[in-house]
């Protein structure tokens, strides 16, 4: 049975899972989410009560949660892209960066988005200003731990980088990286030429009226 992806485009944890799938050319079936298909996320609720997505399905097996997706990948359907090398030297930094990305870029911009989409007398300015400091502190962190790495865990293109792809993309829409922080800035643009995060941001390019922070006219 072929592998289904069940998330959305515009989603920027199913870039990440998308960006594994481009990276090795592995044959799925795209099951987007959306009003238009209600058949798509009853099944995705069905198969995770809590309807985060992405969500992969590969025969019997049902996985969620990004970093196990990729890993889930990287074991059962492999291809010339390591993303997780065997060695855990290596592997164990990767995934200690794809952790960063996730909890310190992807989780305060959600915490900021999410706050946009709430109605106007229930939003929390504490909780934006937290998290908008949260991302200045990683930003500064990441400006340093990135100097003299192509990629994010050195010379080799990983899962690091793809969690780290969507979530700065988003991240520096909704705070943009001060000037000051050259290394992460050039990461950030290394990351929107790779042609399996490039494919991700033109596919999603049709819903961005929809961004609810509105969208820049960049990237
Ligand atoms: N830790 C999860 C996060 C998944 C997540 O937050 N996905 C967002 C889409 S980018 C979502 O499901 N949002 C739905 C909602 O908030 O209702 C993962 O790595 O897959």
């Amino acid at each position: 049975m072929s592998l289904q992806l069940f998330g959305h485009p515009f989603s920027s944890y199913t870039m990440k899972a998308l960006i594994a799938l481009y990276e090795n050319e592995t044959p799925f079936e795209f099951r987007v989410l959306g009003p238009d298909q209600p058949d798509n996320t009853a099944e995705l609720a069905r198969r995770w009560p809590i309807a985060r997505f992405p969500l992969l399905v590969d025969g019997e097996t049902t996985v969620f949660e990004t970093s196990a997706i990729i890993e889930h990948l990287a074991a059962f359907h492999p291809g010339p892209v390591t993303l997780i090398p065997a060695d855990m030297k290596e592997a164990v930094p990767i995934r200690m960066l794809d952790r960063v990305f996730d909890s310190h870029v992807m989780v305060p911009v959600q915490t900021i988005v999410f706050d946009a989409r709430r109605p106007k007398d229930v939003r929390d300015p504490y909780g934006v200003s937290q998290a908008k400091t949260v991302l200045e502190t990683i930003y500064a962190w990441l400006d340093h731990a990135l100097a003299g790495r192509r990629w994010a865990a050195g010379d080799v293109f990983s899962m690091a980088d793809a969690a780290a792809a969507p979530a700065l993309f988003y991240a520096d829409w909704v705070h943009p990286i001060g000037e000051d922080l050259a290394t992460l800035k050039a990461y950030r643009a290394s990351l929107l030429a790779r042609p399996s995060f490039a494919r991700c941001v033109d596919d999603a390019r049709p819903y961005r009226p929809f961004f609810p922070l509105g969208a820049p006219d960049r990237d």
